[in-house]
């Protein structure tokens, strides 16, 4: 149960936010953003969340992607180590943020080499699945698993081949249940989960995220969202094109504890 949010206003700088565009071409529009961002907090906050709104950092392009520079959980935040040169200095921005919910001795870090983004991390009950990726490597890995492995958390370790994170290629939703594109459908460590595949048209909507029993998908997706409808969850769309842009999906724009 989540009863809290640590979220970022988009700067202006966010035009130059990094992209692969890889969900949509063109460059953010920022007043949409804003829009779409201030819509996003409102919901969390309609769901019961009590939203700490950070202002907007313009040294950061894409420090809105709150998601990235911290992971939290209710035994400890671990501020990770970003990968890129542009987004790295974010995990000095959002610890005191996260000092306000967190005592100094429940704070970790992934040190370098070891890089990590929270966008490849994901929890299953108390089973940590950690993206592979350009922006996570192994020595990313080792920190963090070792690091929950004392709160008695598992952590394993899953290529990340198909773009950024790993949340972006699976998502859990509850009781089993994940959300998959074709690829991380054939995924090992992801054998024993009842695994709905969205369609390749589609991946944008596999980062739907559950707050409490209502599953938020981002707009355009009727597919997905007729998926997550037939496994009974009430929905709240939302439009989330303008992030869409840079990489950007829902669960990036907050962190949520
Ligand atoms: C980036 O490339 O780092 C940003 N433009 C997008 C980050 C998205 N974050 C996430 O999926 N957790």
């Amino acid at each position: 149960m989540f009863t809290r949010a640590i979220t970022r206003k988009p700067c202006r700088a966010l035009i130059d936010g990094i992209t692969t565009a890889m969900f949509g071409e063109g460059t953010p529009d920022y007043d949409l953003a804003v829009q779409q961002h201030d819509n996003y907090v409102k919901t969390l906050r309609n769901l019961g969340l009590e939203v700490l709104d950070l202002a907007a950092d313009e040294r950061f392009p894409d420090s809105c992607f709150v998601e990235d520079p911290a992971v939290v959980m209710p035994e400890c935040a671990i501020i990770t180590n970003p990968a890129t040169d542009s987004r790295n200095g974010e995990k000095f921005e959002i610890i005191d943020a996260i000092k306000q919910f967190y005592k100094d001795d429940q704070i970790f870090h992934i040190e370098a080499p070891g890089t990590m983004e929270g966008g490849d991390v994901m929890l299953v009950d108390r089973h940590f699945y950690v993206g592979q990726s350009d922006r996570t490597n192994a020595e990313g890995f080792k920190q963090f698993a070792d690091i929950v492995g004392r709160f008695g958390y598992e952590a394993t370790a899953v290529p990340v081949t198909e773009g950024l994170h790993l949340k972006d290629f699976v998502i859990y939703l509850e009781k089993g249940n994940m959300l998959v594109s074709p690829k991380m459908n054939e995924e090992p460590a992801f054998a024993e989960y009842t695994k709905f595949v969205i369609d390749p048209d589609e991946l944008y909507a596999i980062n739907s995220m559950n707050i409490n029993g209502t599953v938020l998908v981002p707009e355009g997706f009727p597919k997905t969202l007729k998926i997550i409808e037939d496994l009974g969850y009430p929905t709240i769309v939302l439009n989330n094109s303008e992030f869409s842009k840079i990489d950007g999906s829902l669960t990036c724009l907050s962190l949520r504890f």
